[in-house]
């Protein structure tokens, strides 16, 4: 299979050539050789006990249940639902990480990091009726701490996060009794009804299935954001470099790849360290270049601008460039293999989280009581590999400007002016029509997918419809090295999207940052809900959602979260359910009769872009706009 059928990724396509050449093999590689299990693609197996495993047929799947007589509907909405509840495992375990870093800073620990944004810690706060008035930053941030620690471990009631919901929405999770407790508490749940002979009513699964979703989104993934931003500071748009075309031959490179902010935040510290930047001159290099890839990449690319090699798909491949003298990761969607192209370019790889060790890689142990003991020992490290490179480097010379760091915060901002500052002009700018309506485009790239080449296609057929588009994870980087997050791809949207970026100077599609940054989505819907014109629930607004090239867990939790607050969901090239069966007229058509949204599939860009755009006219027509 040539490079160009993998990947529309210049730079990647190089790679994969030179990869070739070397005699190493990537993940491409083996997603070529390895086909998907049919049974499993369609999540008709069941290995929940030991009287199995059983597969069902998924051409006939009422002709057979398991052993204890398991439904499909019931194998496939229990594998889905914790598919559901490893996702949310994820994003909220890494808000967990950096409730801890904040409880830390709060009780004076935590020495390294601070609150960056008091503006922000207030305005939390307040949405959760905390008192702010004549209070000190370290009150206020005393109990912030509290109220966001019942995310976790509420176990009864709903969580506080739920204030943010509009009126009707939540009213709608009440009545199915879906309002989220605390995370630990839904998962706990959810893995409990999908055990042997628990829960065996497919309806029933997914209402929990829905709750522990929103424990995620309205959850565990917001006060990841929330904190994040409260000590890091809210991003604000920023011009940065992307692609491979950012490393830089004459000077140390470092990688940074993973998901929570801690790491980056505290290799920049490092990097800026004028020791450390003379060992690099004394080297040989021209001084530490620090790049970022996935969703940590994303989260320092929005608050400091550091640039950006490329996405999920493209981490082995930048590697090949021989270029990289560290790549250092903490948690998610790093894949095994990273150690052994690792080797074979001589890149040091050195894991840094105790929850993510590699066999094969170096373990540096980063704690954030003294995080910069972590950082500084790799870049010693890397500065050695520069020091003693001996292996041809060849780098791609693709990179793209573009503008990122669009916060719920700024939109606001950005929209109404300094003077009136609000969601006004965007909901009026939806009901005169010049903007039809908004998509969350987001998610993975994979292997079995051509890489970026449906977020690229989908996100331009969007934008030529007057759609505006706000994108995170590695859809965005997609985007990005596409060129598409200027200013200038203005000149793609159609005339009604056009004119309001080039009135406001923003680009059609608007980058917000890392996968639990789609919080961030559900906020500027909520805001949207609030502002009035456009109904009164998330579910009636002209808007869609779509994973065009979705992998991980993480996407499915994402995408339930977003259908089971509204809206309606597009996944691509695959869906984990048995076509044909009840549990899929559930998910695909009945949610939406409750007030939900739902999800939609399609394997081609433009039928998704086609999906969503009926979606979004049914809904303005609902509306009388
Ligand atoms: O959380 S988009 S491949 S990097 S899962 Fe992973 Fe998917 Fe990328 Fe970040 Ni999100
Ligand atoms: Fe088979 Fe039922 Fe056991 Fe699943 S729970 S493996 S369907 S017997």
């Amino acid at each position: 299979i040539r490079p160009e059928d993998i990947t529309t990724c210049d730079s990647t396509q190089q790679m994969i050539h030179k990869a070739r050449k070397d005699g190493v093999e990537l993940f491409f590689d083996r997603a070529e050789s390895m086909r998907p299990c049919p049974i499993g693609n369609e999540s008709a197996c069941c290995k929940h006990c030991s009287m199995g495993p059983c597969r069902l047929n998924t051409k006939d799947p009422y002709s057979r249940v398991g052993i204890c007589g398991a439904t499909i509907d019931t194998i496939v909405a229990r594998n889905f639902g914790r598919m559901v509840a490893a996702g949310t495992a994820a994003h909220t375990d890494h808000g967990m990480a950096m409730l801890d870093l904040f409880r830390g800073v709060v009780e004076g620990t935590v020495k390294d990091f601070e609150i960056k944004d008091p503006i922000k810690l207030r305005e939390v706060a307040e949405s959760l009726d905390i008192p702010t008035e004549d209070r000190t930053t370290l009150e206020i941030a005393k109990d912030l701490y509290k109220a966001l620690e019942l995310t976790y471990t509420q176990v009864d009631g709903e969580i506080p996060l739920v204030k943010r919901v509009p009126a009707k929405t939540l009213e709608t999770w009440r009545q199915e009794g879906i309002v989220p407790r605390g995370a630990m508490r839904e998962i706990m749940e959810m893995m409990h009804r999908t055990a042997m002979g628990v829960d065996q009513d497919y309806e029933n699964i997914t209402k929990q299935i829905s709750r522990t979703a929103l424990a995620d989104g309205w959850g565990g993934s917001m006060v990841s954001t929330d904190i994040s931003d409260i000590l890091f500071g809210t991003p604000s748009p920023v011009e940065v470099e992307v692609d491979m075309g950012v490393l830089k031959e004459d000077h140390v490179n470092i990688i940074v790849h993973g998901h929570e902010p801690i790491l980056l935040e505290a290799m920049i510290v490092s990097a800026g360290s004028p020791s450390l930047k003379q060992m690099a001159v004394d080297a040989g290099a021209k001084g530490i270049n620090l790049v970022g890839m996935c969703c940590s990449g994303l989260d320092v690319l929005s608050r400091h601008g550091i640039p950006h090699a490329g996405n999920f798909s493209s981490t082995e491949a930048v590697l090949v460039s021989g270029a990289v003298d560290a790549m250092t990761v903490d948690i998610q969607c790093i894949k095994q293999d990273l150690a052994k192209v690792c080797e074979c370019y001589e890149t040091v790889f050195i894991t840094t989280n105790y929850r993510a060790k590699i066999e094969g890689a170096m373990h540096v142990e980063m704690d954030e009581h003294n995080p910069l003991e972590c950082t500084d020992e790799i870049i010693i490290k890397a500065i050695s590999r520069y020091k003693h490179r001996n292996k041809a480097i060849q780098i791609p010379r693709r990179k793209a400007k573009g503008i990122h760091g669009f916060s719920h915060e700024y939109i606001k901002y950005m929209l109404g002016g300094s003077f009136r500052s609000g969601y006004e002009p965007l909901n009026e700018n939806i009901i005169n029509g010049r903007i039809r309506g908004a998509a969350g485009v987001v998610g993975c790239t994979n292997p079995r997918s051509k890489q970026d080449f449906s977020h690229v296609e989908l996100v331009k057929e969007l934008i030529k419809n007057d759609i505006l588009v706000v994108q995170t994870g590695c859809s965005q980087m997609a985007l990005a090295k596409a060129g598409l997050t200027t200013p200038g791809a203005a000149a793609l949207a159609g005339p009604g999207l056009a004119e309001v970026c080039e009135t406001v100077g923003i680009p059609p599609v608007l980058g917000l940052g890392a996968c639990v940054d789609n919080s961030r989505i559900l906020m500027i819907l909520a805001e949207m809900v609030k502002t009035g014109g456009l109904g009164e629930a998330i579910a009636d607004l002209p808007v869609a959602g779509c994973a065009p090239e979705w992998m991980s867990e993480k996407a499915i939790a994402i995408g339930q979260y977003f259908v089971a607050s509204g809206v309606f969901t597009v996944f691509g090239h695959t869906f984990p359910i048995t076509k044909g069966t009840k549990f899929e007229k559930h998910l695909f058509e009945e949610l939406a009769g409750k007030g939900f949204g739902k999800w939609g599939f399609a394997s081609d860009p433009i039928e998704m872009a086609r999906l969503m755009i009926a979606h979004i006219d049914r809904k303005r027509k609902d509306l009388g706009i």
